[in-house]
């Protein structure tokens, strides 16, 4: 009886090795670019992860932490409604990060294969992220799904503007600290960043969208149109936890289209994607998108 559990025990082990060793094996990277080559529409969805390696926290991971906050309990309309100075220093923290960030190989690896493609291929980048190093790889056909650090929205007017001043606000200048022992945030709002419309000088805001706010339904258009006709998607560095974004490349599986996820680790949706590379997208996207 005691051998046969103990037998039992260890095939129950190397069962779930193998598993674990076929679900983190990175798939056939030659089969998967025959796909792509033969591709004539391909999207690529970005998230956090593919500015890891810029030195940009990602939202999950570790460096989702700013002060004693997660990064998504401040992303939204409650937390700027209660306290406008925390949120600011939030993003003014994140502007001044993503400022000094470089775009890496996987932003670089994206760029070039656009435009080495341009006139053959129809390619679309789709990104979760905010820190704009897309467009400073030089991608061109971009959809930002959830705004952009660098653009202010007034919330009297609505006016949205380019602002990539440093610091936004001479308040601001100097704060931010990411530390956990940093309580507190008390610049008043008078000193926040203020519309500069005669007769308006409503309150700005970062023109990001929050948890619990809506994308805005232009974008989410051009990105619904993007994924409803192309060939193959690349899913790059994203946990696919966040919303609507999650839902677009198993969409387009359904009526399809070939996913591929390009991660340093299996995520609740890999099960879903035809092709898993696994491996920091510096390394693996200039692989895949190579000529
Ligand atoms: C909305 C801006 C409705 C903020 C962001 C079902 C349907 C609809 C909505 C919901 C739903 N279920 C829940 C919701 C609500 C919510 C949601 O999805 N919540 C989640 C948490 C469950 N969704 C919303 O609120 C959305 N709004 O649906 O509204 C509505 C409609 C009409 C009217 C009113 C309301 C809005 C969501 C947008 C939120 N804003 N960003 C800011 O940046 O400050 S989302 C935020 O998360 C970032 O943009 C981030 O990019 C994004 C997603 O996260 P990831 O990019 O995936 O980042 P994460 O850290 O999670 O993962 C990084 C990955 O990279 C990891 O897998 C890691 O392994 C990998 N990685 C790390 N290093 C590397 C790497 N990979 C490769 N190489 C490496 N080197
Ligand atoms: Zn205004």
């Amino acid at each position: 009886m005691f051998l046969s559990s103990i037998r039992l025990f260890n095939r129950i082990v190397s069962e779930s090795i193998r598993l674990n060793m076929t679900l983190r094996q990175s798939s056939d990277m030659a089969k998967f670019r025959d796909h792509l080559d033969v591709a004539k529409e391909v999207v690529i969805l970005s998230g956090a992860g593919i500015s890891a390696e810029s030195g940009i926290p990602t939202f999950r991971g570790a460096g989702g932490y700013w002060r004693k906050y997660q990064a998504s309990s401040l992303a939204t309309p409650e937390a700027f409604h209660t306290s406008p100075s925390l949120v600011w220093e939030f993003y003014h923290y994140r502007r001044e990060v993503a400022a000094k960030a470089q775009p890496n190989a996987g932003h670089l690896a994206i760029a070039d294969y656009e435009k080495r493609n341009e006139g053959k291929k129809k390619i679309t980048i789709i990104t979760q992220n905010v820190d704009g190093l897309h467009k400073r790889a030089g991608t061109i056909n971009l959809i930002e799904l959830h705004g952009n650090l660098y653009k202010t929205r007034c919330t009297k007017c609505k006016e949205v503007l380019v602002n990539t001043d440093s610091p936004i606000c001479e308040a601001l200048a100097n704060r931010g600290a990411p530390d956990a022992n940093v309580v507190g945030s008390d610049i008043p709002i008078k000193s926040l960043p203020h519309c500069k419309i005669p007769n308006c000088g409503g309150l700005l805001r970062p023109h990001i969208v929050w948890f619990g706010e809506g994308l805005d339904p232009n974008v989410l258009e051009q990105a619904e149109e993007a994924m409803s006709s192309c060939d193959v998607c690349l899913v790059v560095g994203t946990s696919s936890v966040v919303y609507p974004a999650a839902m677009f490349a198993p969409q387009a599986a359904q009526r399809g289209a070939i996913d591929a996820e390009f991660n340093i680790e299996p995520t609740p949706a890999t099960p879903d994607f035809h092709f898993y590379f696994e491996g920091p997208c510096g390394t693996t996207l200039p692989t895949a998108l190579s000529n």
